[in-house]
């Protein structure tokens, strides 16, 4: 578990800057700091952008507010853009000139995504179920694909969620869990072990839960981080991984209150309405586990994040951690740190695994994605290495399956007597029909 503490150094992909559209303020810039003991209680209220830590000094992305209030406090800064030219593009320009599947090259954008999901449903129909979850903000539909055997009825097992892009900068994220879909359908016939995993548990996958900022990521600004709601202040977007329903603006450290911000967390708890779709799922149903991938550090976190304080069940939450790091190693050799994520470089607050485990105890990691470092590529994954990050992690994904079967107790009353029958989404997750 203190592996984590490793951790004050790694590189963090807090944010890369919030993002810069027409009508809002101008480029960020990456600057650094020289760490001390005596400004670092002063950095940390100021909300500000973290980076890493390098050498004695702190990266930050700072926007021209971020300037102003350091120059105001007499904190002196360098200037560092120029060092930071993305190390590993995700496409070269040849690539980006011809590429079949556009400038996201093979990266899946939301009509890939979209036809991907439908793809698999039709062709697994008995393992693959597609709901309409809920809808963005512009318009576009949140999927969720149930993986099951008999996946039309609802029967009475261990089930476990895996979403992907609340950032919408981590193309990789989206990646993982899509992947892992197909590979579990296409092998359940020929491998006995993820038969075994199908027919004994009920696996939702939510490749892309910022459908509008994937979008604008891909076509506007490659660095937006957030959703797309426009703040009526001239800025744009909420930070859907700080306006969950839990800790919810427990202070303005790990979330901010300024639309501004990078790590804004809305005007309320559960205001975007991509995050009202992943509420009303989980709701509607247990869940034991649940991963959410982002990039980048190559880090498993758990709860808590909002403080460091250890949560009541912080031994079982690391047990597993240790288990998918190790499992993850074993494929290509590279190292996942983990530990509670309130003991990493920063505080988050209404953050996912927070809610789903404060909530419904469900068993919930943050998964950050390679690269390591900022300067081995940052968000920027290579395309070569879809394949090799999504493997890598396929081990530590069976394994959490494997251990919600182990240690699921199905409630009192089931199964078949149809008490605990589940519903579907609900009213307005209605499943999607051709
Ligand atoms: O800040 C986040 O939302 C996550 N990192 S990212 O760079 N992908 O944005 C981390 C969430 C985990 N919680 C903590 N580190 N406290
Ligand atoms: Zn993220």
């Amino acid at each position: 578990m203190k592996k984590i503490i490793v951790l004050t150094l790694m590189a963090m992909s807090l944010s890369l800057a919030a993002g810069l559209a027409a009508g809002e303020s101008s480029a960020p810039v990456i600057i650094s700091l020289a760490k001390s003991e005596a400004l670092t209680p002063a950095l940390r209220t100021m909300g500000l952008d973290f980076l890493f830590e390098r050498d004695g000094r702190v990266f930050v992305v700072a926007a021209e507010t971020d300037l102003l209030k350091l120059e105001r406090a007499g904190i002196a800064y360098a200037v560092e853009t120029e060092r930071f030219v993305p190390a590993t593009p995700s496409t070269s320009p040849a690539r980006q000139a011809q590429a079949a599947g556009g400038i996201n090259g093979d990266f899946h954008d939301y009509f890939e995504v979209e036809q991907e999901l439908r793809a698999l449903e039709s062709e697994f129909p008995n393992l693959a179920a597609l709901y309409d979850l809920g809808d963005s903000l512009e318009g576009r539909e949140i999927y969720g694909l149930k993986l099951s055997a008999n996946v039309l009825s609802d029967e009475n097992e261990a089930r476990i969620i895996f979403l992907g892009c609340h950032h919408a900068r981590e193309w990789i994220s989206v990646e993982v869990p899509l992947l892992f879909a197909r590979y579990a359908l296409e092998h359940y016939a020929s491998d006995a072990a993820i038969k075994g995993l199908l027919d004994r548990s009920e696996i939702w996958v939510v490749p892309l839960t910022n459908p509008d900022g994937l979008e604008y990521s891909i076509h506007t600004y490659r660095y937006w981080r957030k959703n797309r709601r426009d703040n009526g202040d001239g800025s744009f977007g909420v930070d859907l991984n700080r306006n969950y329903d839990y800790a919810w603006g427990w202070d303005n450290e790990g979330s901010s209150p300024d639309p501004d911000s990078a790590i804004y967390r809305g005007r309320a708890p559960f205001s975007e309405p991509e995050l009202q779709a992943v509420r009303d799922l989980m709701a509607s149903r247990p869940f034991q586990a649940l991963v959410s991938f982002h990039n980048y550090s190559q880090t498993i976190l758990y709860p808590w994040g909002y403080t460091e304080a250890l949560a009541p069940d912080a031994a079982r939450l690391d047990e597993l951690a240790a288990g998918m790091a190790g499992r993850i190693q074993a494929v290509n050799g590279r190292a996942y740190s983990y530990g509670p994520a309130g003991s990493s470089l920063y505080f988050t607050n209404g953050e996912t695994t927070d809610w789903a485990y404060g909530v419904f105890g469900t068993m919930a990691y943050t998964v950050e994605l390679p690269p390591q470092e900022y300067e081995a590529g940052g968000f920027f994954n290579a395309e070569a290495e879809i394949q090799p990050i999504f493997l890598e992690n396929l081990p530590a994904m069976t394994y959490l399956i494997e251990e919600s079967i182990a240690s699921y107790v199905p409630p009192a009353g089931a199964p078949g007597s149809g008490e605990r029958r589940m519903r579907k989404p609900g009213r307005d997750t209605p499943r999607i029909k051709d």
